[in-house]
Formats: C-alpha cells, sequence, structure tokens
C-alpha cells in the first residue's frame, strides 16, 4: 500500500479527467482533486468521483471460477489458464485457427490492446478478433480516414472549443456522458461564440444550446445535405479553399443541391427557418467546428452522415484551419488509443492497415515472425458475434460485456450459449461472464499502470496507486501465460512499460506513430499528443529545434529536428520505475530537449494526410434507416445513457451511489404519445420490435420527438434495450444501427 497520493486517470470514459488517488485509513484509496490536468482541472462526474467503490472485494472477483457440472466454481490460476490453453488447443487442431474467436475491448489500456492483437495474430493464429469500439466510433473513423486521410477523434485540444465561433454539436449528450466537458461550451457562450445541438431529445445538452435542432431520428444525413445546400444557395462557399485544400467538390455539390430545403424539412422534420438560422450560425464567424458523437454515427449510414458533416465544413474551409474542424467525441476510456495497434480485425499496431504488405512486413519484424504467418483480416464485432456457435467454435473475451451492450442482445446470448467455450477476463461477474466456462479476475485501474489515449489524442499514463488483492492477475499477466502454455514463450512481456517500448517500435512510421513517446515524457508533460515520432536513428547529432509544447504542428510533417542524447535508438531513457516518480507532472509549455517531438495537438494545419495533401469531399445522399416505422411498428425507439451509469453497467451498477441515483431503465416518451397509449408516468411499458420485447416504466417528459421513444441501453434482464435494437450494419464501418428502429409501445400486461 503507497502512503502517498497518486495522480492518474478515471477508468471510465474518454474524457479520462485527471484525479488524485489517496490512501484512506482502511488501507483502501479515495479520490481526491487534481487540479493540474488541464482538461477537468480538478472536476470529475459522479462515476468518476465514486470509481473506488468497485475496487472493494465485495462486489468484484477475487478468484478464478471454472464451470464444473452447470455451474461456476473456485479453481486456481493454474487450472483456469491449462483448461483455456487446452480448450482452445484442442478446437485449433479440430477446426483450424479461424475457429477461435479473440473480443476486445476500448476501455482496456494501448499495452493490452496491443498485446491482445499480437497474441490473436501470433499465438492463435486467427483472424477472427474485433472489439466493442466497433460499436462505438466506427463510423467517424471509417468516415474521418476518407475525407482526411487519417481518423484522430478530436483533430485539436479541448482548449480551442471556447475560443471559436460556433459548435454544432450533432447526436451528442456530453452533459450527461462527460460532465466536466461542458464548460468548454459553457466558455464558447461566454466568450460571445454559439452553440447548436441537434439531438431528437431535449437533451441537459440541448439546454445549453442557443439553437436546438430536433430531427427525427436517423436523419442526420439528410439535415447536413441541407445545410450545405443553403451555403451554396446563399453564396457563402469558401471557393478559395475548396480549391486549394479539398477535392470532389463538384460531385458533393451536385449531391447536395438534389437536397432542397423543403424536401430535407420533410425528411428530418426541422424547419426551413431553422435550416437558415444554423447556417447563419454556423458560416458567419471566424471559424467554427462541427462535432458529432454516437446520434449520427450509429446508424446504417453512419459513415455517409460523418461525411456530410464533413462536407458542410469543408464547403465553408472549416477544417485544417486554427480553431476550426470536424472532431469525433470519442467514448470508451481507452476508444483512442484502443482503435490504433490492432485488436481490430483489419489493423495491425500505428493504425497500420493489415492487408498492406508493408505493413505486414514491419510489424512482423518487430515481433519477430514471418510476414506470411500473419492471418488477414476477419470480421467486425457484431457479424464475428453472430457466428458463435457456427464457424466459429470458442470465444475469449476481454472488456466487453455484450450480453447487454450488442445489438440484438437476445439473439448475441444464443450464439455465446452456442460456443464451444468461452473465456472471459473480467474485473466483475458481469452478465457474459456469467455465462463463460472459465472467467479470469483481473486487476483494474489503479491497480495496474498502463497508457490511455483521450479523446484529444493525448496518450496518458494511468498509473498503479494501490496494490491488488490477492487472486488476480493483470490481463498481461493471463496473455503471459496463455501464450506459453500454447507455445509461445517469448513476446508477451507482463510489465506494461516494456509492453509500451515495444508498442513505440511496433507504431513508428504508421499513421498513429507514438514512437517519440515514453512514459517519463507522459509524466513531465501531462500526456503527449499522437503522432510522436522518434528522430530517426540518421537523424540523431543534427541539429534542430522541435517547437513549443501546445504549439501547432501538423501531422504530416515530421520535421523534430534532431540533437544528441547518446542513443543510437533515438529513445529517450527511461528510468528505472517511473510510476513511483515523485516529480509531479510538468506545466504545459515545458521545454523538451532539441531532438523531441513535441507531439502534435492539432492536425491537418499545413495539409491533410491524404496522398496529395486534401480533403476529400464525400459524394453521398440522403437514404432511409434501415428500418422505418410503419403501421405494425409505427415508433421510433433510439437508445443512449445517463449520466448515472456506465455501458453495460457491469460496474457503475456495483456502486450503490449510481444506483440510487440511476436505478433502473425506463422508457422516455412524449405526452401525446403516452395519453394515445393511455399511459402515466411510471407505468410499465412493453416495447416491442421485430427483435423481441422489453419492458420499462414510463418516463413522461416534453423534451422528446412525440414521434420517438427513448431508452437507456445499460441494463440486463425485462429493461434491456438491446433486446429490441436492430443489428444492420453501415457497409463501411459495419457499425449497427443502435440509434434507429422501429417499434410498438403498449401498457405492459394491458
Ligand atoms: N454517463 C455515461 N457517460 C458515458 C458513457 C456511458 O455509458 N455513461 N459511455 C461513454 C461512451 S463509450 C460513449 S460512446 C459516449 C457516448 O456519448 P453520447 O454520444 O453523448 O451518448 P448517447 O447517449 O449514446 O447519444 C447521444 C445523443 O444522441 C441522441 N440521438 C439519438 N438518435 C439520434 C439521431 O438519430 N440523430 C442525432 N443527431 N442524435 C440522436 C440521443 O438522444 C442522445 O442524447 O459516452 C461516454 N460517456
Ligand atoms: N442500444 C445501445 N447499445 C449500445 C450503445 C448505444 O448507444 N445503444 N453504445 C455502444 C457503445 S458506444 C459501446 S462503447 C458499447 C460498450 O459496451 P460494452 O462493450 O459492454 O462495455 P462495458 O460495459 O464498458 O464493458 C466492459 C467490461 O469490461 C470490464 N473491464 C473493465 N476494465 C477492464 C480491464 O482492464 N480488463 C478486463 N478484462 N475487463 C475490464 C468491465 O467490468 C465490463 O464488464 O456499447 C454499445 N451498445
Ligand atoms: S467525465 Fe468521464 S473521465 Fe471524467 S470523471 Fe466522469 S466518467 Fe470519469
Ligand atoms: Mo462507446
Amino acid at each position: 500500500m503507497e502512503t502517498t497520493s497518486t495522480p492518474t486517470h478515471c477508468p471510465y470514459c474518454a474524457l479520462q479527467c485527471g484525479m488524485n488517488l489517496s490512501p484512506t485509513p482502511e488501507g483502501g484509496v479515495e479520490v481526491t482533486e487534481r487540479v493540474d490536468f488541464p482538461v477537468n482541472r480538478g472536476a470529475l462526474c459522479g462515476k468518476g468521483r465514486t470509481a473506488p467503490a468497485v475496487l472493494s472485494s465485495r462486489v468484484r472477483l477475487t478468484s478464478p471460477l471454472v464451470r464444473s457440472r452447470g455451474t461456476l466454481v473456485p479453481a486456481t490460476w493454474d487450472e483456469a489458464l491449462d483448461r483455456i490453453a487446452g480448450e482452445l488447443g484442442a478446437i485449433r487442431a479440430e477446426h483450424g485457427p479461424d475457429a477461435l474467436g479473440v473480443f476486445g475491448g476500448g476501455g482496456l489500456t494501448n499495452e493490452k490492446a496491443y498485446t491482445l492483437g499480437k497474441f490473436a495474430r501470433v499465438v492463435l493464429g486467427t483472424s477472427q478478433i474485433d472489439y466493442n469500439g466497433r460499436f462505438c466510433m466506427s463510423s467517424a473513423a471509417a468516415g474521418g480516414i476518407k475525407a482526411f486521410g487519417l481518423d484522430r477523434g478530436l483533430p485539436f485540444p479541448l482548449e480551442d472549443i471556447p475560443k471559436t465561433g460556433c459548435v454544432i454539436l450533432v447526436g451528442s449528450n456530453l452533459a450527461e456522458t462527460m460532465p466536466p466537458a461542458l464548460r468548454f461550451f459553457s466558455e464558447l457562450r461566454e466568450n460571445g461564440g454559439t452553440l447548436i445541438v441537434v439531438d431528437p431529445r431535449r437533451t441537459r445538452t440541448a439546454e445549453q444550446a442557443d439553437l436546438h435542432l430536433m430531427p427525427r431520428p436517423g436523419t442526420d444525413l439528410a439535415l447536413a445535405l441541407g445545410l450545405l445546400h443553403l451555403v451554396v444557395a446563399e453564396g457563402r462557399v469558401d471557393e478559395e479553399y475548396v480549391r486549394e485544400r479539398t477535392s470532389g467538390w463538384e460531385e458533393a455539390r451536385a449531391a447536395a443541391m438534389a437536397h432542397w430545403p423543403e424536401h430535407v424539412e420533410r425528411i428530418t422534420g426541422v424547419s426551413v427557418p431553422q435550416l437558415r438560422e444554423a447556417v447563419r450560425m454556423f458560416c458567419e464567424p471566424e471559424a467554427a467546428m462541427v462535432l458529432t458523437a454516437r446520434g449520427p454515427e450509429q446508424q446504417s449510414k453512419g459513415t455517409d452522415t460523418v461525411g456530410a458533416w464533413i462536407n458542410l465544413c469543408l464547403a465553408t474551409g472549416r477544417a485544417g484551419r486554427p480553431l476550426s474542424g470536424y472532431g469525433c467525441l470519442t467514448g470508451q476510456g481507452n476508444g483512442q488509443g484502443g482503435r490504433e495497434h490492432g485488436q481490430k480485425a483489419d489493423q495491425l499496431p500505428g493504425y497500420r492497415k493489415l492487408d498492406d504488405p508493408a505493413a505486414r512486413r514491419h510489424v512482423a519484424e518487430v515481433w519477430g515472425v514471418d510476414p506470411d504467418s500473419l492471418p488477414g483480416p476477419g470480421r467486425s464485432a457484431y457479424e464475428l458475434l453472430d457466428a458463435l456457435g457456427t464457424d466459429i467454435r470458442s470465444l475469449l473475451l476481454m472488456a466487453s460485456n455484450p450480453v447487454v451492450s450488442a445489438p440484438r442482445a437476445a439473439h448475441i446470448e444464443e450464439r455465446l450459449k452456442s460456443l464451444d467455450f468461452l473465456a472471459v477476463c473480467d474485473v466483475v461477474l458481469s452478465e457474459t461472464a456469467a455465462l463463460a466456462d472459465v472467467v479470469l479476475p483481473v486487476t483494474q485501474w489503479a491497480e495496474e499502470t498502463g497508457t490511455m489515449t483521450s479523446l484529444e489524442g493525448r496518450v496518458l499514463l494511468r498509473r498503479r496507486a494501490i496494490t491488488p488483492p490477492a487472486g488476480v492477475r493483470s490481463d498481461l499477466e493471463v496473455l503471459h501465460e496463455l501464450a506459453a502454455r500454447l507455445g509461445v514463450e517469448k513476446g508477451f512481456p507482463t510489465d506494461p512499460e516494456e509492453v509500451f517500448e515495444e508498442l513505440r517500435r511496433a507504431s513508428a512510421g504508421g499513421p498513429a506513430d507514438y514512437s517519440g513517446i515514453t512514459y517519463r515524457r507522459l509524466v513531465e508533460e501531462n500526456g503527449v499528443f499522437w503522432p510522436c515520432p522518434a528522430p530517426a536513428p540518421e537523424e540523431a547529432g543534427a541539429v534542430g529545434g522541435a517547437g513549443a509544447v501546445g504549439g501547432a504542428v501538423t501531422g504530416a510533417a515530421v520535421d523534430d529536428g534532431g540533437g544528441d542524447d547518446g542513443e543510437d535508438t533515438g529513445f529517450d531513457v527511461i528510468p528505472e520505475d517511473p510510476t513511483r516518480d515523485e516529480a509531479g507532472p510538468a506545466q504545459p509549455g515545458a521545454v523538451l530537449p532539441a531532438n523531441v517531438h513535441p507531439g502534435t495537438p492539432r492536425l491537418f494545419l499545413d495539409r491533410f494526410a491524404t496522398d496529395d495533401g486534401r480533403a476529400r469531399f464525400a459524394p453521398v445522399s440522403h437514404r432511409p434507416a434501415a428500418e422505418e416505422p410503419d403501421e405494425e411498428y409505427p415508433v421510433f425507439l433510439t437508445t443512449g445513457r445517463v449520466v448515472a451509469q456506465y455501458q453495460s453497467g457491469a460496474q457503475t451498477r456495483r456502486v450503490d451511489e449510481l444506483n440510487a441515483a440511476a436505478p433502473g431503465p425506463f422508457v422516455e416518451l412524449h405526452p401525446r404519445l403516452a395519453a394515445r397509449l393511455g399511459a402515466a408516468e411510471g407505468d410499465p411499458l412493453a416495447v416491442v420490435s421485430r427483435r423481441g420485447r422489453a419492458v420499462a416504466p414510463a418516463r413522461i417528459t416534453t423534451g422528446i420527438r412525440p414521434d420517438t421513444v427513448f431508452m437507456p441501453f445499460h441494463w440486463p434482464g425485462e429493461g434491456r434495450a438491446n433486446t429490441l435494437t436492430n443489428p444492420a450494419l453501415d457497409p463501411t464501418s459495419r457499425m449497427p444501427e443502435f440509434k434507429v428502429c422501429a417499434v410498438r409501445v403498449e401498457i405492459a400486461g394491458a
């Protein structure tokens, strides 16, 4: 047990708020204020503040569990690990490596996500790996790569938001999903800027807006096209910018011109005067931003929708310029880093592509394997889960709870049950872990060190603050032990910093280049924004300047100069144990040695990361949701979050204070719809879709469209929202349509 307080970061969302963990007299830890981290300056939401409750042995797993005669019973680590390795080996021998599925999570540290991807490809030899981030920001990632050649959630730090002129926040309820970030938007308005919120519900976030557009679910694509139509019609296109910094305008323009404002009003339900007002607010100031979150992204056309919002930025010259740009508000703690280092079906570390021969060669060399031995791309998350029990016979699952969080969850639950073998690593007995043949209890955030990459693209060090209870091991130890049992003795270290050193080399030269980042720098500089290349060995000894930390440098230029630190690797010297480094983080603006790349807080200012340096317009047109309301299912269902619960609730449903604030599921509906049903506040409502039926009490509010009901997805059982959701996939990102499906609502039991 450490005796001093440790500066670290929250276990939950992508904001990665800074906090101190201080020892309590009882031998535990409590969260205390940490003001030096600029993103939250000490502010935390209730989830962050109460996070130590999940460290308690009262709610967590402290012994491996192995299924014996139908029930999970405590076992030793050796028994549990032997069982997993034995089953995986046997299934592979009988059905081949692609019968072994692996599923990861965006909450895993970079070190774990990297190791899990390597484990799947090198130890198991399977192509069948994907992760829950596919359900999260994959449409924004696909849209960003198409347009800019690179996907980093925000291309600028949050601190730029108060200084811009207007922000359109599309389908983000950040007042509930990232409460401390609301400050940046309040400051924007205090500075005279404006906020537009696009959401079918009048959320706590929408209440802050100068203009709230309330479209039908699933119509953001038409909305963005309608706004672009007006930009053209009103002569607001930045012709010079379009000429010099973009390509594909004519096609995108033609597509937008087919979306007349009156037509868009009919599709979206947003009136033409409101559309005009939004265009005026967005175009008049010198700089403006569009930020999307899950609302427009979790649709079967999410990638095109993101493309349409980016088009709006490009046509008006609002990308790759100071205080302007398109960004996606990534969701999970390591939603950003988790999508960069190889747990994704088509990916190798450093955001490299698995089907790129040069990438395969580079990574295979770091891993010490033959490039030809690396499997090709596998299936996306939903497709992988849907194939369980067919050609995929076993699943190793780490950091996700799909029984609650996957679309068409009853079906996925059946698929999980139909497996020959399921192994789950978790900190608690989640609904998915409860189905497993073996459950391994793992260490969590405060008990282990690792790096996280926040929604800003800022790589952070989350530090170990307490000793884990006896009986648990880290995910890295699990992968090390399984690799050894499956015949791979080397290459799976258990020390996170050792893994990070390898990740640096594997990512070097890739789009998400971490090679210039060290644990020491992360502590001293309060995080480092990627890309951050290490100086090339041949540059060592050259003279050059790195520029100021936090300064505007481009993503593409990697001119970090050089200096002589006496190391031919160009890497920094790593202190023995930086997690014990007493020195607090340096102030922003710390002076760096000349040969050190400062990191890249702001991307694209000189050029985009495409081959020709130009941003690409997307030639997109509106199309309806995969399932639209009809006579049988006349109401839209949309889903999302409440402030006091996190995701599948596996962690937060174990915290008393959070359960008191958000005890269970509900169906939010408009008084007019309630009147039609004859429903009063609190009445049990049955919500029925083509996938199934869920029951939860009515919560009546005028803050939602009368044609739409909303359910949060944090609970299992009768009120599980995902019993209803439609797994229609976006053709590019393979994102399921969590945000739109058609339902019938009735009073339960009536
Ligand atoms: N409290 C809490 N915070 C969280 C999380 C959590 O579970 N709980 N999870 C984290 C994660 S992983 C993520 S991804 C983020 C998600 O953060 P957000 O994207 O802010 O969260 P959601 O509630 O899923 O969706 C946001 C809004 O989209 C709206 N919406 C629904 N359908 C549509 C539509 O068709 N168009 C538009 N424009 N809007 C629509 C919903 O009404 C909702 O208010 O939150 C992170 N933070
Ligand atoms: N209807 C509907 N469904 C949705 C969404 C929606 O908006 N609507 N949103 C989607 C989105 S954006 C997301 S991100 C997903 C998230 O949904 P899930 O993937 O289910 O995410 P979590 O509930 O965070 O599950 C993480 C699990 O990992 C465990 N865990 C935490 N840390 C660690 C660790 O370090 N190692 C290991 N091994 N385990 C750990 C936790 O205890 C928990 O059981 O849900 C998706 N599902
Ligand atoms: S906003 Fe996110 S990172 Fe910050 S305290 Fe809440 S859950 Fe943690
Ligand atoms: Mo997410």
